[in-house]
């Protein structure tokens, strides 16, 4: 058997090692700026499964290590074999009871995130999101404008108002992603799917495909404007002047993707 001393100094080795990595996993800024109420909710998510892992993880290497080192074998010992063991009843519904108790209220806190990120709100507007080989379009509805629909290759939303995206996709099989909302869906020729967020941060933040779609897959980028309520009914009524003046253009408003 080992001995207490070794024992007690794996112990606080491993301690260390659970403090360090915590303070590792706080002080490192792994993402990009939250632009959403999801992506708050998403991050937490994050932290808290980080920090459920770092023990557990430290717990498994600190006995893989203590026993490679402590039961290594001694010069004379080379043809004797381990002592024959049949298995440990309590020991074994032991770590079978306690990894199920985490994974499932990981499971359920997981869970609980995706419920409240998808949870249709009481008012929300709606954009049509349309990849193709290889640029993102926008159209707000007629709903959403009080008149003729705006098309855009630029992305505005109104902070602090829920978005529907309806994701379309024109030729292959793209991936809608605001890495600042943290939120992706796929976007599938032939159906439409929906994904959800409320912005919460003025600023610009990229757009991108994140499904390799064809050579121009790189380049498939825009950016998302979040702007003040106000601002954005100012943009909505300046693109539907400006498709107005200029008749017949169509979906030439709102500059190029970048
Ligand atoms: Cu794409």
């Amino acid at each position: 058997m080992p001995s207490r001393r070794s024992i007690i100094m794996a112990a606080v080795a491993a301690l260390v090692a659970i403090a360090i990595a915590i303070v590792l996993s706080f002080a490192i800024h792994w993402f990009p700026a939250q632009a959403s109420t999801q992506a708050h909710n998403t991050d937490r998510l994050y932290h808290v499964l980080v920090i459920a892992s770092i023990p557990i993880f430290v717990l498994v290497v600190t006995v893989v290590l203590f026993s490679v080192w402590h039961f290594r074998m001694k010069p004379g010992e080379e043809l004797r074999d381990g002592p024959p063991i049949h298995g440990n009843t309590r020991l074994e519904v032991f770590w079978t009871a306690i990894p199920t108790v985490l994974l499932l209220s990981m499971v359920g806190y997981s869970f609980v995130v995706l419920h409240e990120n998808e949870k249709k709100p009481a008012q929300e507007i709606q954009v049509e999101v349309t990849g193709q080989q290889f640029f993102w379009s926008y159209q707000y509805p007629s709903a959403l404008t009080g008149g003729a629909p705006i098309n855009s290759y630029q992305l505005y939303l109104p902070e602090g108002e829920s978005v529907l995206f309806n994701v379309h996709s024109k030729d292959v099989v793209h991936a809608f992603w605001i890495p600042a909302f943290r939120i992706q869906e796929d976007a599938v020729p032939g159906i439409t799917t929906h994904w959800r967020a409320t912005p919460d941060r003025l600023g610009s933040y990229p757009v991108v495909c994140n499904l390799l779609c064809g050579l121009g897959h790189s380049l498939m980028r825009s950016t998302v404007h979040v702007v003040t309520p106000a601002q954005f009914r100012t943009w909505i009524a300046s693109q539907q002047n400006a498709s107005s003046s200029s008749a017949g253009a169509g979906a030439s408003t709102g500059g190029t993707t970048g």
